[in-house]
């Protein structure tokens, strides 16, 4: 699979989400599943400085989930996220799959230069897991807007394990908070606009992906079963966004075009 049929483009930009079936073999996607056990578990041959490493909440509370920062914290399988995982080489080459770069240079024009804002692990770790709230992925500080998450299955996604669910179409209204810093919903929004007849859950097997546009609002629940709900997801931006506050490129980490991050080049000696 190298590039999306007319079809399936209509479909994704219809609705803002478009399933696209199994991209990686098996074998990679077992050694993506034990790559990100291993990080958690602290015996990866990674810089875990550079890795933004969060903790799963006890309470199943979004606002009890540990603090968002660089560094390993403890060996144990109960993170909620990982970020930066395009340091890591095998996670970096399933993101430079032919194609996503399709993909992104469908969306945002065939020489753009593109690099990711976040690559990131999310889990739902077995029994446990942590409610996410009704949101679009929007930064305001940033000087466009990411319009392209890679969303896909390390383990299969179901109701009981706190699958994402999401608003088909409901990119197409815009952004519902312009001027706020992130795409959180209010209560109030949440209970107008996200309906239960609205709700479709992006039940998934594993190894499946499923394009996402970052307007389309989601959430996730806990996880009520005894197995993990890992997911890898991946947002795609023009590599020119400007993070305004910094005054400077929102992401080094470009993934295609001139100076795209190489497999090769971020492998870490073992200590
Ligand atoms: O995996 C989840 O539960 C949520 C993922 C999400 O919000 C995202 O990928 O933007």
């Amino acid at each position: 699979m190298t590039g999306l049929s007319t079809s399936q483009w209509e479909a994704f930009e219809a609705r803002g989400i478009l399933r696209l079936g199994k991209v990686a073999s098996d074998r990679q996607m077992d050694a993506l599943r034990q790559r990100i056990d291993d990080i958690m578990l602290g015996r990866a041959a990674v810089n875990y400085d550079r890795m933004l490493m969060q903790l799963d909440s006890d309470s199943g509370k979004y606002e009890d989930a540990g603090p968002q920062t660089p560094g390993h914290k403890g060996a144990t399988l109960n993170y909620r996220k990982i970020q930066d995982l395009e340091f890591d080489p095998l996670f970096l080459a399933y993101m430079q799959h032919p194609i996503f770069e399709d993909t992104c240079h469908r969306l945002y024009g065939p020489q753009t230069p593109i690099a990711c804002y976040r690559a990131m692990f999310m889990n739902k770790p077995a029994g446990r897991g942590t409610f996410l709230p009704w949101h679009q992925d929007r930064w305001n500080v940033l000087d466009r807007d990411p319009l392209l998450t890679v969303y896909t299955a390390l383990d299969s996604a179901t109701a009981e394990n706190g699958c994402v669910q999401l608003i088909p179409g409901s990119h197409q209204m815009g952004l519902i908070n312009p001027d706020h810093g992130s795409g959180f919903l209010t209560t109030e929004q949440a209970s107008a606009r996200c309906t239960p007849d609205k709700v479709e859950l992006l039940e998934l097997q594993v190894g499946e992906v499923a394009l996402l546009h970052n307007w389309v609002l989601h959430a996730s629940d806990v996880n009520r079963s005894q197995h993990s709900r890992r997911a890898f997801s991946v947002c795609y931006m023009d590599a020119r966004t400007m993070d305004m506050r910094a005054k400077a490129l929102a992401s080094q980490s470009v993934i295609f075009g001139a100076g795209a991050l190489r497999p090769a080049d971020q492998r870490v000696e073992q200590a």
